[in-house]
């Protein structure tokens, strides 16, 4: 007799589960079930179960596929069960390509082809999975897809990209299957837009008037303009349009906001971000139109200052470096703010590098994030007196992607209160990212 073993969390059993236990059970004579515990889940970062363990249970009891059900409990229980139980073939959904190989030590480990797109009815009906369509060809594509699996009710349904180069082999597979955006676009609920920021206005209003949701990475488009006009194309359609600013989303991020604002460093006087990577630049063929400091960086570094001191600054003074020989890509950019209760600065560089932290300072103390501030799961409350300092750790999963995409799809089914950007602090972000006078060397305006 062959036995087979699968696992899963089954969350509102859906077609695309049952036909994976149909070709589990074919693989074998017995099919062993195991459903997630709701702990297990959690330790394993899995968000938004909606489920109880016992509703769960209960709906996979009703397929009448499973010769026995049985519960996933902790780490590394697959070995003990695999040899507890005899089993022959482990099996799961493609989706886990590689991940389970070293159970190959143990018996053979088969992936199944997911069902992909399971349902082309509509994601309004509240236990419908969100199909999501990723757009782009930049890093954070590949680890938002990966995000994607630890947010329960959220299906990706392909990916459109300009170039394939750095995406994984699984994102690599499914572009190869998407013709165009359209044809993308008629496929999905939502879309993840990671493009070159000259590419996403274009993007967002197509998606938009596909009645697509978006969630697009910030600057959502390069002109105040732009922004006013997509915002209520999204309006007028009942669509989100999301600003993707992953920081937005930690939990470190946010309680630290919560904490400087019931007055735990007093009044604050200035706040002073820094963010800059080292990429390669090819001087020969310089990276036109790509994230550039400004663009890459801008968003995130100007979040926090607008959070605690607001948009409605007196003036600013801003520095602005391009790189050799391509007059629009912004090397290094220092930008003051002066506001009536403070000031502000923010420093961003793309091809310079310098100690990316945050300091806020205030009244009777004040907050360091060391460095990379924007994925800090760390930060420390410092006094006069030393003794009196306080650190907070909180972790950080998915660098806060994992929160923003739940956000998204909290926001789809209606919960505006998931937004963590607010409209006019998206407005000034574009109105600060996009000002884009001519870039001489070492211009100050
Ligand atoms: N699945 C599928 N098609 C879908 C959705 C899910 O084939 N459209 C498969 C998954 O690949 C998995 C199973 O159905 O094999 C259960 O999916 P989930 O409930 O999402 O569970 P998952 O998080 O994949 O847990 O220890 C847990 C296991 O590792 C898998």
């Amino acid at each position: 007799m062959t036995k087979v073993i699968t696992y899963g969390t089954y969350d509102f059993l859906h077609e695309g589960h049952i036909r994976l236990l149909e070709r589990a059970k074919a693989l074998g004579d017995y099919l062993i079930v195991g459903v997630t515990a709701d702990d297990f889940d959690m330790a394993r970062g899995k968000i938004n179960v909606r489920q109880s363990l016992m509703e769960r249970v209960e709906a996979i009891r009703q397929t009448g596929l499973a010769d026995k059900i049985i519960i996933e409990e902790y780490e590394g229980q697959k070995i003990d069960d695999i040899r507890r139980y005899e089993v022959d073939i482990f099996t799961v959904g493609s989706d886990w390509v590689g991940k389970f190989d070293y159970l190959n030590e143990f018996c053979k480990v088969v992936y199944l082809d997911r069902t992909e797109g399971i349902s082309s009815t509509e994601i309004r009906s509240q236990h419908q999975s969100l199909r999501i369509g990723l757009v782009g060809e930049t890093n954070i594509v590949n680890k938002f897809k990966n995000e994607c699996h630890f947010v329960n009710g959220i299906e990706i349904t392909g990916i459109y990209a300009s170039s394939k180069g750095v995406l994984d082999r699984e994102l690599q597979d499914l572009a190869s299957k998407t013709e165009d955006y359209v044809d993308l676009l008629k496929k999905c609920d939502a879309v993840y837009i990671a493009s070159k920021p000259s590419e996403h206005y274009a993007q967002v209003k197509t998606a938009l008037e596909s009645d697509v949701n978006v969630l697009c990475e910030s600057p959502i488009t390069m002109t105040v303009d732009q922004f006013k006009e997509l915002s209520d194309l999204a309006y007028e359609r009942k669509l989100v349009l999301m600003d993707g600013i992953k920081t937005a989303y930690s939990l470190a991020f946010n309680r630290m906001m919560l904490l400087i604002k019931s007055g735990i460093i007093g009044e604050i006087l200035s706040v002073d971000t820094t963010c800059t990577s080292l990429i390669d630049i090819d001087e020969d063929n310089p990276p036109k139109h790509l994230w550039n400091s400004i663009t890459a960086w801008g968003p995130t570094a100007l979040l926090p200052i607008f959070k605690i001191f607001g948009t409605d600054y007196v003036q600013t003074m801003r520095f602005s470096k391009p790189l050799k020989g391509d007059d629009d890509f912004d090397l290094f950019t220092k930008i003051s703010f002066i506001y009536d209760a403070g000031v502000a600065s923010i420093k961003v560089g793309q091809g310079v590098k310098s100690e990316g932290e945050m300091v806020i300072s205030g009244t009777k103390g004040y907050v360091y994030v060391p460095a990379p501030w924007w994925k800090t799961d760390y930060f420390e409350v410092r006094y006069e007196n030393p003794s009196e300092n306080k650190r907070y750790f909180y972790q950080l999963e998915g660098e806060g992607i994992r929160y923003e995409i739940l956000s998204f799809l909290n926001m789809i089914k209606g919960r505006k209160s998931y937004n963590r950007v607010s409209p006019e602090i998206s407005r000034q972000i574009i109105e600060i990212v996009g000002n884009k006078r001519e870039l001489q060397n070492g211009s100050i305006f």
